[in-house]
């Protein structure tokens, strides 16, 4: 049993076993981090380039995407440890025109590990949505994923949007971004108030936020 076979598992779009293999080198004592970035992450990356590549189309980079959530499954219950007392309450979603959730997710299990309560509005989430709920769950913090280029306008109207509303609805709401196509210069451009460079980095932003409402990246 090693990481290896978790990132075959991946590659071979193989999501009945393995929540097994992951299990196995949760088991072991194997670091998450590196189930995750060796196991998930880097054969998602393979599988990114073969896209671009033209060798591999959309049904096996979804095909891949749910064996990687299978995996996720199993890493969940390890990532959030249960009966923290909420430290702050974050907004989370991918932007309006994007439907990849696997990096979201991971930053939300991270969240809620670290102690914040988590409201995931999923993917495809408009601005309206994003401002809507933070209002209604009296949030602390939005955070916005993107993964495609094509949605860096959608997170720059939404950030837009939250400002708007902290002067119009009389908000305290803080944004963060994150996801491959953006990131430090992105966020100071279109207003954020940090960007997240993985979800670990997002938890530090968040936390730091909170705690201090200045600007940094994690
Ligand atoms: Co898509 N896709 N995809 N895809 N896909 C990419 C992103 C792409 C880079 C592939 C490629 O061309 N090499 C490319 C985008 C190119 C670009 O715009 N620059 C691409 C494309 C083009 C597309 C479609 C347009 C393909 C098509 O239909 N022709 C289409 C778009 C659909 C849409 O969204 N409207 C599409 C569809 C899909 C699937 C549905 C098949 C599937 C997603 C399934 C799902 O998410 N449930 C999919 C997948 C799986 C990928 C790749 C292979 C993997 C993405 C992933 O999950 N990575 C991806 C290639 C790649 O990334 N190598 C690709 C693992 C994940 C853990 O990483 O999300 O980056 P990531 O999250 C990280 C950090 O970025 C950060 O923390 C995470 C962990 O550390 N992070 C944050 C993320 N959000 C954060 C927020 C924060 C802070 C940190 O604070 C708020």
């Amino acid at each position: 049993m090693a990481i290896q076979d978790i990132y075959e598992a991946v590659m071979a779009f193989d999501e009945d076993t393995i929540g097994d293999l992951v299990q196995a080198e949760v088991d072991a004592g194997t670091d998450v981090q590196v189930i995750l970035e060796k196991g998930m992450i880097s054969a998602l990356d393979e599988i990114g380039k073969q896209f671009s590549e033209g060798t591999l189309f959309v049904p096996e980079m979804l095909m891949a995407a749910e064996a990687t959530q299978a995996g996720l499954d199993v890493l969940r219950p390890v990532l959030i440890d249960a009966g923290i007392k909420p430290v702050g309450t974050v907004v989370l979603g991918t932007v309006k025109g994007d439907l990849h959730d696997i990096g979201k997710n991971l930053v939300g299990m991270m969240l809620e590990g670290a102690g914040f309560a988590l409201v995931d509005l999923g993917t495809d989430v408009d601005a309206e949505s994003f401002v809507n709920a933070a209002q209604e769950k009296e949030a602390d913090i939005i955070a916005m994923s993107a993964l495609l280029t094509t949605s860096m306008p959608e997170m720059e109207k939404a950030v837009a949007a939250v400002s708007a509303a902290n002067q119009s609805r009389n908000l305290n709401v803080k944004v963060i971004v994150g996801g491959p196509p953006v990131n430090t210069d992105f966020a100071d451009k279109i207003g954020a108030d940090g960007y997240g460079v993985d979800a670990h980095g997002a938890v530090e932003l968040v936390r730091d936020l909170v705690q201090s409402g200045g600007q940094r990246t994690g």
